[in-house]
This record gives structure tokens, C-alpha cells and sequence, in this order.
């Protein structure tokens, strides 16, 4: 089951990395049959090559559609050396053999993402080279196939090792990546071709939507279905992208936690507040949001419940950030921070009364009514000796009001009206409060006298303790662990002070 390669045929689309292995082709006296662009490629390196035209007598038709698409090409590889008659009718029918197919496939999924238009999309569905990729694997008992630039590799050291000759196990393995390449190469045309039933069944039309600039990344489109220019006027900067829309979002659901006399400002990365605060005066409030991580607070969206006037103006401006969404700008505010033309500025105008949030998943979507508990102070269920006091329980409210809001795992870290620090989507809250703890110092927070809030009950003691050794007085959460009372008798036995609030708040 040894054959030695005698003949090849190569039709590839990118000719890089393709030089070597066509000289080594050459150096052991290989028939090289190819096609137009290919075979230019060959003749410049010097290396003898037979043009396909020649083989089929046919000229390239259509604009290079119909190329390889002849019995004479498929029928050299197809024919089976060790049938007689299969030998015969290629004598017949002056058919030769053809023991190597290299192809690389026009780039069809490339051409997609790059947005080019439908009919390039189309032209670049390849029809001759993925016949060849599969008929070449069907008969790997004779030929070699190379289906990929990824495989140029393993054929130079087959060459090489080899001198030409090739195993039955050689050119098996080549025909299942061979019809790895196909199967992938026929999805993505499949995806491509099924947008617009995936649309359909979310019944939404890619013309009614608002066409983003790109989705979550460049090489995805994305499109905005929804009425904002009733939430929104944009005063100033670029087009909202997938991902700000994202994170406005995220702002406006947790600015709209606090009432209108407590001055709010939150900073948001990735939708998680990398700060929240409450403070006298607009600028104040920023000022503290922005201590809890200077760092985060590049390029964030930022939000505030306040009108923003020119002193909080005059302190935003020297930081660079991607949105400010705000229910007005005082006109000396807006003219300074208009000063960055890219800068997006949003009045919201009003709520977001949504009563139900979407997510599309396993190719359906799933509905739920939207987390409107906020924890009431009221309704804090005391389960310590120790009671919570009054100036704890503003910032336990405070604290768990960002926590509804953060992505679970979460813990929050906060003294008065001001977020210390979070653990934000960890796996385990162990590790959410360490992050927080981590975090807290790194920004030169000291812990003593903080409260902690989490969004789900602690099914063991370990995060009580572990806050206890920080300092951390008074702590918020759910409740609901068969182990509560383990929690419970910790926080007695060090003096630290737990409500319960009986509401869950997961963010998945
Ligand atoms: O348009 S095709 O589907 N029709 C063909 O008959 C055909 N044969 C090979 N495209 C065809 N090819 C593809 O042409 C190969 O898969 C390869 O990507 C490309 C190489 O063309 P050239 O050698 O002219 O650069």
C-alpha cells in the first residue's frame, strides 16, 4: 500500500509557504498539473508545470467558476489503481493519474467577516477546490490529500523522509483532516446562508434594526432593535458600538437604585462598577466612585443621577472615558466636555420600565421578569446578637443595591456611602471576597469598620471569617444556607453584626 507520487495537482488561494514544497516536488521529477493563479506561481520558481487547461482541453470559463471541473481531472483521481476496469476506462478515456491534490480554499469565512458584499461573499464559495478536497480523500487509498496551509508541514517532512512515498496510514490521516476542512468550510456557508432564519425566529428584521458600527467584536455584526431615542438625546461624540450600548445599560439600571436626594455617580467597565458612590455634591460623589479604582476608570462608561455642572465638569474632563450619562448637563458643563468630539454624552430622559429581559441562548431565547427588589433598610432581618446600627445599615442598603447589579460571584466592600471595592464574577464567593479584600488595598482602603454585602447566601462560614480578620463589621445577604447558622455563630461569637434580606440577587 505504498505510493509513490508521481503526479500532483495544486490549486491553492494564498500561495504562501507553497514555494518549498513546490521545489521539492520538482527535485524528485513530480508531474505538477495546476490552475491559473497557481500555476504562474510555479513557472516563476523555475519548476516545470502543466497547466489543468491543458489536461482538459478546456479553457477557465464563467471567471475562473468552472477550472478543475472536468471527468479528466476528477477522473485522476478517482480511478481506483488496483480495478482493472477502472485501469482500463482510464486508458480509454486518456485519463492519467494524479497522486497528490494540493488545494487551499478560496477564503470564504474571511471574505464574511470583513462585511464584503453578498455577491463577493458568494463568488468566494468555493465549488471546484472542495470537489477536489473530497474526491482526493474518498480514494486516499492512492492519492495524497492536502486540504489546508496548516498541513504544508507535514507533507515537507513526508517529502523529505519519504522521498516521495507515502503509507496507507499517511493518506488516511490526511483524508480525515481533509474532510475536517470540508465539514467546517460547509458550516460557516451553512451559518452564513441561515442569518436570516436565525433573525426570523427572534422575529426581528436585519432592515428594522439600527446597523451598529460592529457586535461584541470587529468580525461580528451587530444591530440594535429598540425605541432609544426615547431613553436618549446624544448631545455629543461617536455612534454608540455594541458594547456601550451594553454598558449604558448596566449604568442606568443601577443609577436608577437610588433615589433622586441621594447625589449618585457610578463608574461601570465591562457592565460591573468599578466604583459607586454617594455624596454631597455631584463632583463629590465622582470623586469617590473614581478612588475606588483609579485604574478601571480609563475608558469607562460613567453615570450619575444628577444634573452635571461645571465644577464635576472640570474634574471628569481630565479623565478619559468612553460615555457620561446624565438627566441634564448645565450648558458650561456641556461645552467643556464637548471639547473631546468622540466623547459620548447622553441625557436620559427617562426610566427604563421594562418589566422583562431577554437572552438569546441554545438557539431560542429565554424571558424573565426583570430584578425590581431593591432591599429595603425595613425589611433587614437581624439574625446576629449584635444588632446592625443605623450608619451600617445605609451602607449595607448601599452596598447591596451594587451588588443586585455586578456580575455573581459578587461581594461588595463599603463604608458610608462610598464602594471600597468588589469581587466581581468569581467562580466562588471565597474568591470574590478575596478580590475585594485585594482590591480594597491595592487603592489604599483600610477595611476596619467596612460592611460587606454578598448576592447569594454563604454556604459555609469562610467568608465571615475571612472579613472578620479585615476588620469588616456588618454584613448583608440573602440567607437561605442549611449552614446559615454557621455563618450565624461566627458573626456572634466576634462581635459582627448580619441581616438577611431574603432576595436573591444572581447576575449571570
Ligand atoms: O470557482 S471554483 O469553485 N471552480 C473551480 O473549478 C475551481 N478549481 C479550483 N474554484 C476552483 N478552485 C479554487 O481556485 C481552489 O480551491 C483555489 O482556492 C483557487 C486557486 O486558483 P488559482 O490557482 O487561479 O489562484
Amino acid at each position: 500500500s505504498k505510493v509513490k507520487i508521481q503526479s500532483a495537482l495544486i490549486s491553492v488561494f494564498h500561495k504562501d509557504n507553497l514555494a518549498p514544497i513546490v521545489k521539492k516536488l520538482g527535485a524528485l521529477g513530480v508531474q505538477i498539473y495546476s490552475t491559473g493563479g497557481t500555476q504562474t506561481f510555479i513557472e516563476e520558481l523555475g519548476v516545470p508545470v502543466t497547466a489543468v487547461e491543458d489536461l482538459t482541453s478546456y479553457p477557465s470559463i464563467f471567471g475562473g467558476r468552472v477550472k478543475t471541473l472536468h471527468p479528466k481531472v476528477f477522473g485522476a483521481i478517482l480511478h481506483r489503481r488496483d480495478n482493472a476496469g477502472d485501469l482500463d476506462q482510464a486508458k480509454e478515456f486518456e485519463i492519467p493519474s494524479i497522486d497528490l491534490v494540493i488545494v487551499d480554499l478560496y477564503p470564504f469565512e474571511a471574505t464574511v467577516a470583513s462585511g464584503a458584499p453578498e455577491q463577493d461573499i458568494i463568488e468566494k464559495i468555493d465549488i471546484g477546490g472542495i470537489s477536489l478536497i473530497r474526491a482526493a480523500a474518498k480514494n486516499f487509498k492512492d492519492v495524497v490529500i492536502v486540504s489546508s496551509r496548516n498541513q504544508y508541514p507535514t507533507l515537507e517532512k513526508l517529502l523529505e523522509d519519504k522521498k516521495g512515498s507515502t503509507d496507507l496510514s499517511d493518506r488516511k490521516a490526511f483524508a480525515a483532516q481533509a474532510f475536517d476542512v470540508s465539514s467546517h468550510y460547509d458550516t460557516a456557508i451553512f451559518n452564513y446562508f441561515n442569518q436570516d432564519e436565525a433573525l426570523e425566529r427572534f422575529k426581528v428584521s436585519e432592515t428594522e434594526g439600527q446597523t451598529l458600527r460592529y457586535g461584541e467584536n470587529p468580525h461580528q455584526k451587530g444591530q440594535f432593535f429598540g425605541p432609544l431615542d426615547e431613553l436618549f438625546e446624544k448631545l455629543n461624540g461617536k455612534e454608540l458600538s455594541y458594547n456601550n450600548l451594553v454598558d449604558v445599560d448596566a449604568a442606568v439600571s443601577l443609577i436608577e437604585e437610588f433615589s433622586e436626594d441621594e447625589k449618585a455617580f457610578a463608574i461601570l467597565k465591562h457592565t460591573n462598577a468599578c466604583g459607586v458612590a454617594i455624596g454631597d455634591t455631584v463632583k463629590e460623589a465622582y470623586l469617590k466612585a473614581f478612588a475606588a479604582d483609579t485604574v478601571s476608570a480609563f475608558g469607562g462608561v460613567l453615570v450619575s443621577n444628577q444634573p452635571i455642572d461645571l465644577v464635576a465638569a472640570e474634574e471628569l474632563n481630565s479623565l478619559f472615558f468612553e460615555v457620561l450619562i446624565a438627566p441634564a448637563f448645565d450648558a458650561d458643563a456641556l461645552e467643556l466636555l464637548k471639547g473631546k468630539k468622540n466623547r459620548i454624552l447622553l441625557v436620559k430622559k427617562q426610566p427604563l420600565n421594562t418589566t422583562k429581559q431577554f437572552k438569546s441562548l441554545l438557539n431560542g431565547v429565554i424571558v424573565q421578569d426583570r430584578d425590581l427588589v431593591t432591599d429595603q433598610i425595613s425589611d433587614f432581618k437581624q439574625v446576629t446578637k449584635k444588632a446592625t446600627t443605623e450608619a451600617e445599615n445605609l451602607a449595607l442598603a448601599f452596598a447591596s443595591k451594587i451588588c443586585k447589579h455586578t456580575k455573581s460571584n459578587t461581594v461588595i466592600l463599603a463604608k458610608d456611602g462610598q464602594m471600597l471595592s468588589s469581587g466581581v464574577g468569581q467562580t466562588s464567593r471565597v474568591d470574590a471576597l478575596k478580590q475585594a479584600i485585594e482590591k480594597a488595598k491595592t487603592f489604599g482602603f483600610d477595611l476596619n469598620g467596612a460592611v460587606m454585602a454578598s448576592d447569594a447566601f454563604f454556604p459555609f462560614p469562610d467568608c465571615v471569617e475571612i472579613a472578620k480578620g479585615e476588620g469588616i463589621v456588618a454584613v448583608i445577604q440573602p440567607g437561605g444556607s442549611i449552614k446559615d447558622d454557621l455563618s450565624i455563630d461566627y458573626c456572634d461569637k466576634n462581635s459582627m453584626a448580619m441581616v438577611f434580606t431574603g432576595t436573591r440577587h444572581f447576575k449571570h
